[in-house]
């Protein structure tokens, strides 16, 4: 293909979403040329070649953007590089995976986003569903392209995507039947300019939606009247207060909005139990095997979404007696001396580390690791938490010096300079009665390929000194 004289898409990315889309646009008909700034993407490379897609790899050229027909992007890539710049100012529309999937998908969507639980409340949803009987595809942030469901010809009634906010940053079109929001809480702050951008980005999770659609919102979240009003969709709350479950929660947060007539529908959470207000439809957690208050959040969320497209009590049930939980997510890694060890590494914000240490018991018993790659976070909104239950933290990566600035005065700190030292360091530390927790409030880059990388780092060392010691 001579790149002066054919249309071409341009795919911006060779990671998983790039590839995908990629080869779903090159089965569509599209010249595609794909191109990457990593060098080490040139194996890859050579294979898409022989499957007739062009790539340009090591650099982005600025001539093959600002020609192409349009610019497929993927999330990770920030939407402000040049190329993008110059590319937009010759006409060209840089868009992503979720309007392209949409402009082919003919059966129902279900869209989680969210800062943290949105791969737990996904896997909840995808589970429930199947154990109502109706058939379902997964994909999205969670890691498999949602185009992948083109590519393998798979047949579904429904779609359940996670989708982050970076993806939906490139959003114009994308319709979800369901769409959730399940918290916002300060994260990706290194992308955005300030947290209402952020906000913002999370909310046009519903902006295309219609009458005929479904939104699904958190009551707690800090919403006005204006951006519950420009929701066209069904709205339904879980979390909803009643005089009952208002009592457990002192200083809530909805009080501004919780006289909106809006705000009257959907799930409310009990001790044992949610309760769906519209149908009496009540859905036993008595059982559930998953800690903190988050978690019956989760389910709550993932319960209404699948009521609202085909699922039903029983399927709801029967999958939440067997679900366990997710991996890196307060998963238990091991026993040391007695010591419980877990595994919290998809904790990459503060949030998500408040979410964790308060499913631990109330005592101050916990060493917690944390550091990481920085994001520009605030971890002094730990301060209250860490106090009430941390002894000591182990703190490394990029980010350590900056954890220290915020925590180091409230427990006791020391620096580790690699996850087995972390290790070391904690079965030093740790007594009788004590748990161990690594849960980062960082993401991963600076030491890591992903959080699972990272998490599994953490069991390995937790699993070889359990070895030793017993
Ligand atoms: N790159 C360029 N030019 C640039 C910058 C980067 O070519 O200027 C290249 C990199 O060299 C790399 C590629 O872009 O090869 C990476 O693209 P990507 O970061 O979008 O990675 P993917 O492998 O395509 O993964 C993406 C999501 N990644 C991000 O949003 C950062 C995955 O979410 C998702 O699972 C996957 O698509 C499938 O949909 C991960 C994530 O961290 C889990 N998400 C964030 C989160 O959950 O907080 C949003």
């Amino acid at each position: 293909m001579n790149i002066k004289d054919e249309k071409y898409i341009v795919v911006a990315g060779m990671g998983k979403s790039g590839l995908s889309i990629a080869r779903f646009l090159k089965a569509c008909g599209h010249n595609v040329v794909v191109t990457d700034i990593d060098p080490l993407k040139k194996e890859i490379g050579r294979e898409l070649e022989k499957e007739g897609i062009k790539t340009e790899i090591g650099f982005h050229k600025h001539e093959t953007f600002e020609n192409a027909e349009k610019i497929v992007t993927s999330p990770g890539i920030p939407l402000d590089i040049d190329c993008f710049q110059r590319a937009r100012k010759n006409g060209v529309s840089v868009t992503g995976e979720l309007d392209l999937f949409f402009e082919y998908i003919k059966i129902p969507v279900i869209a989680v986003t969210g800062t943290n639980g949105k791969t737990t409340v996904t896997t909840m949803i995808t589970g429930m569903l199947k154990a109502s009987g109706v058939k379902v595809f997964t994909g999205g942030n969670i890691g498999t392209p949602l185009v992948d469901y083109f590519l393998k010809k798979e047949k579904a009634d429904v779609i359940v995507a996670e989708v982050s906010s970076f993806q939906l940053d490139t959003a114009d079109f994308f319709k979800p039947d369901v769409a959730l929001l399940l918290n916002i809480t300060q994260d990706h702050l290194d992308r955005y300019h300030g947290f209402n951008e952020y906000q913002a980005s999370k909310w046009s999770i519903f902006k295309n939606q219609t009458s005929k659609d479904t939104a699904i919102i958190n009551s707690d979240l800090d919403m006005n009247e204006t951006r519950i009003n420009q929701i066209k969709s069904e709205t339904l709350f879980f979390n909803l207060k009643t005089d009952k479950t208002l009592s457990q929660v002192p200083g809530d947060s909805v009080v501004d909005v919780k006289s909106s007539t809006r705000i009257k529908k959907g799930a409310v959470i009990e001790k044992d139990r949610i309760v769906i207000k519209e149908s009496d439809q009540v859905i036993d957690i008595s059982g559930i095997r998953l800690k903190g208050m988050h978690n019956k959040e989760n389910i709550a969320a993932a319960s209404l979404a699948v009521l609202a497209l085909g699922g039903n009590v029983k399927g709801i049930e029967s999958f939440l007696a067997k679900f366990t939980g997710l991996a890196h997510r307060i998963e238990y890694a091991g026993t040391i001396n007695n010591i419980e060890y877990y595994n919290d590494s998809k904790a990459t914000n503060s949030d998500a580390v408040i979410r964790a240490l308060e499913s631990f018991g109330n005592s101050i018993s916990l060493i917690l690791i944390m550091g990481g790659k920085e994001k520009n976070s605030d971890f002094t909104c730990l301060k209250q938490v860490v106090k009430k239950r941390v002894k000591k933290i182990i703190a490394l990566g990029e980010a350590k010096e900056k954890i220290h600035d915020a925590l180091g005065g409230i427990c006791d700190f020391s620096y580790a300079d690699s996850m087995e030292q972390v290790v070391d360091f904690a079965s030093k530390s740790a007594v009788m009665g004590d748990t161990v927790l690594l849960s980062p409030a960082c993401a991963s880059f600076d030491m890591y390929k992903s959080y699972s990388h990272r998490g599994d780092d953490f069991v390995k060392y937790v699993k070889k000194v359990e070895k030793r010691l017993g």
